[in-house]
């Protein structure tokens, strides 16, 4: 890794601490993922990018910051990225995935709370993340009740704006998350100082929709058989996809979907052609939570897809790119942000629909339910699912954990058997 020390200085980063996560991530990434067999050549650039992971894309947040910039954290993907590109500013999605930050989030947050608050609020307070140090903003929403306090508690850090999510999808629902919307407009036109035109989030409107259209054919290629990339791949892909510059990381997409789709055509896949075919479902996995991917694919069987919004819910629906005037072009955003189905909203069928429609084009052979400890909405939800799997003789497992490493046997244990059992 380049030397990125003065960088980290003048973030205020506490470097002894710092330096003890530089340490492991290496090789834990290096046993979970260098280990992997005849890996697609497109994964090389996602490999670089986390040997730099606190170097090289924070130094060009900063650059930005340094050029009259702003950069916008955000925890979820109902905050429309689009409307931060098409005033100039960079958004980046700042969900914590690693157990090295949940300790110091402990500190002011119950522990009850679930992994991904935790480690979020732990990675700011704790000053062990570049990517939580660097924002001008952050932007929050009220999709679960641990969410909403933590921004209370973040607040008093950063200067922080919350789009209020409805609970519901009526109409009525969405002209509120279209007010939602203009609010959000008008909030970071104030801090960029630039004014959104029609033109400006048109455009913003089509650079993300690539990025979207790309991560749908990486996807689509892991409909094939043999399948062309793991899906612990398949996963880092869409992570990283979170923060990166968004016209990079669709042009990254797209040279991998190319090479993975000459692998179809030629038959050559990174599992064998009658290997497990598994769909994991839930809560999202922030990097580097690889943990049950891992589990799932060095036990022989393939992660084909993710519902979850580290996987479809994060790229699945555009937003029509028809509209010419910003109230059309709201409306538009409104509308496709509206389509994602969180287990916060009620009721929320959508989401059982798509999980059985995913189990179909995916060809699955059996589901993992997952959900992080102390996230009630999902786990509540994995009721709904696991009736509607069986309803339809699809095999399923519900599983909760959280970052650590101490149910990794366990959970191994519990997949192994369920992997057995599909396998009869
Ligand atoms: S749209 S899934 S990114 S809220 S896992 S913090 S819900 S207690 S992350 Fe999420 Fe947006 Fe929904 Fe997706 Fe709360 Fe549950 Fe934790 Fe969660």
């Amino acid at each position: 890794m380049a030397d990125y020390q003065q960088m980290w200085t003048d973030l205020g980063m506490d470097l002894e601490k710092h330096d003890v996560l530089c340490e492991v991530l290496p090789e834990a990434f290096g046993g979970v993922y260098l280990t992997q067999q005849n890996r697609p050549k497109g994964m090389d650039f996602y490999d670089f990018v986390v040997s730099e992971i606190h170097g090289v894309r924070p130094a060009e947040m900063i650059q930005h910051q340094k050029e009259g910039g702003k950069v916008f954290g955000t925890f979820c993907v109902y905050v429309p990225d689009e409307v931060v590109f098409a005033a100039g500013g960079i958004a980046a999605g700042l969900c914590g995935g690693s157990q090295f930050w949940v300790s110091g989030g402990e500190k002011v947050l119950p522990a009850n709370t679930c992994p991904l608050i935790k480690a979020s609020v732990g990675a700011r307070l704790d000053k062990t993340c570049p990517f939580f140090l660097i924002p001008d903003m952050y932007v929050g929403e009220t999709t679960c009740d641990g969410k909403k306090k933590a921004w209370e508690i973040l607040a008093g850090e950063v200067p922080f704006h919350i789009i209020d999510i409805p609970q519901m999808k009526r109409d009525r629902d969405i002209a509120a998350f279209e007010a939602e919307i203009k609010d959000f407009i008008a909030v970071v036109e104030k801090v960029t100082g630039n004014k959104i035109t029609a033109e400006s989030l048109g455009e913003a409107i089509k650079l993300i929709n690539n990025k979207r259209r790309a991560l749908q054919r990486v996807y689509n290629a892991r409909k094939a058989s043999p399948v062309p990339i793991s899906g612990k791949d398949a996963l880092l892909v869409t992570q990283i996809n979170f923060y990166d510059d968004p016209a990079r990381a669709a042009e990254m997409a797209n040279n991998l979907a190319d090479e993975l789709e000459q692998r179809i055509n030629s038959g050559s896949g990174v599992f064998p052609d009658n290997a497990l075919r598994i769909m994991i479902s839930g809560t999202p996995m922030a990097i580097p939570n690889w943990k049950l991917h891992h589990i799932v694919e060095s036990l022989g069987a393939a992660v084909v897809v993710e519902e979850s919004c580290t996987g479809t819910r994060y790229f699945e629906n555009l937003v029509d790119e028809s509209a010419t005037t910003l109230d059309g072009q709201i409306r538009a955003l409104a509308e496709r942000y509206m389509k994602t189905n969180c287990a916060c909203f009620t009721p929320n069928t959508a989401r059982i629909d798509d999980i059985v429609r995913l189990a179909d084009e995916y060809k699955v052979d059996g589901i993992i339910d997952t959900n992080l400890q102390f996230c009630n909405i999902y786990s509540t939800e994995s009721y709904q699912v696991k009736q509607a799997l069986t309803e339809r003789n699809q095999p399923i497992m519900h599983i909760e954990t959280d970052y650590s490493e101490q149910d990794f046997e366990q959970l191994r244990t519990r997949v192994e058997a369920f992997l057995e059992m599909l396998r009869k």
